[in-house]
C-alpha cells in the first residue's frame, strides 16, 4: 500500500489539472499543499504563468523558492482557485483545519476565490466531524476568560470536550502568523456544525474558528486505488 506522503502528492498532482494560465490561485499550507506548490513550481518552469496568494509564511518562503511568483491578498483580493489541505472532511464537504495554526490566512484566501479544492489522502474522509480537535484562533489578552466564554458557547452548541492552549514542541504558546494564540477542542464529535459554528462566530476574542462550511467545492481523495472526486 503506498504511504501516506505519497498519497498527499498523488492528490496534489490530480489539482494541478484544474489549474489553467493566467490563474490568479490560494497556495495552502500542510504537508498536501506543500506538495502541491512544489509540482506547481515544476509547471512554471515549463512555462505556465500563475500568480498565487499564500496562506502561511511558511507557504510564502516555499513558493519563492520554487520560482512561484506570488502577491499578497491586497494585491490579488479575487482568486480564481484555492488549493489546499484539510485535516478532515466530513459530509457536504464540511471540513476541520488548522492543524498547521494557518486557519485564519487560509480561511480568508478560500473565501477570496471562486472555487476552493480540497487535497487530501482518504483517511481524512470522515462520516462526522470531530475527532480532530477543532481550532479555535483568539486573542491572548484575557485568555482564562475567553475559554470559559468558549466552553459555554460549545456547551449551548451541544458539543463538549476540553480546549487546550496550543504549544511549541519546547512548551512555548504557540502564536500564529498574526500573532494570535489557538485553542483546540477535542470534542470527539461534531452533529451539527453550522449549529456550531455560528456559535463561535459570536464569541467575543475568537479571531476565527477552524470549521470551514460551504468553502470547498471540491475534495480530491487519493487512496491506494486512485483518486476519488468528491462534490
Ligand atoms: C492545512 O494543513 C491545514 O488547515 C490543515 O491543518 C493541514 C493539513 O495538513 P496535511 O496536509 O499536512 O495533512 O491545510
Amino acid at each position: 500500500m503506498a504511504d501516506a506522503d505519497a498519497l498527499k502528492r498523488l492528490a496534489a498532482a490530480r489539482a494541478l489539472d484544474f489549474v489553467t494560465d493566467g490563474m490568479r490561485l490560494g497556495l495552502g499550507t500542510g504537508s498536501t499543499a506543500a506538495h502541491f506548490v512544489d509540482l506547481l513550481g515544476d509547471r512554471v518552469a515549463a512555462g505556465l504563468k500563475v500568480v498565487g496568494v499564500p496562506t502561511s509564511e511558511r507557504t510564502r518562503a516555499q513558493a519563492l523558492s520554487r520560482g512561484v511568483p506570488i502577491a499578497t491578498l491586497d494585491e490579488q483580493p479575487e482568486l480564481d482557485l484555492c488549493i489546499d489541505g484539510a485535516d478532515e472532511i466530513g459530509p457536504e464537504l464540511a471540513l476541520i483545519k488548522g492543524g498547521g495554526g494557518a486557519l485564519l490566512r487560509e480561511k480568508l484566501v478560500a473565501s477570496a476565490a471562486r472555487e476552493m479544492i480540497v487535497i487530501a489522502d482518504q483517511t481524512k474522509h470522515v462520516a462526522m466531524l470531530g475527532q480532530f480537535p477543532l481550532p479555535v484562533e483568539g486573542v491572548d489578552f484575557g485568555i482564562a476568560a475567553l475559554q470559559r466564554r468558549l466552553d459555554a458557547a460549545i456547551a449551548a452548541a451541544g458539543c463538549a470536550g476540553p480546549g487546550t492552549l496550543r504549544r511549541t514542541a519546547d512548551g512555548a504558546v504557540f502564536r500564529t502568523d498574526q500573532n494570535n494564540v489557538i485553542l483546540d477542542y477535542a470534542l470527539g464529535r461534531i452533529p451539527d456544525p453550522a449549529r456550531l459554528a455560528a456559535a463561535l462566530d459570536g464569541v467575543v476574542g475568537v479571531v476565527e474558528h477552524g470549521l470551514f462550511l460551504g468553502l470547498a467545492r471540491r475534495a480530491l481523495l487519493a487512496g491506494p486505488d486512485g483518486i476519488t472526486l468528491l462534490e
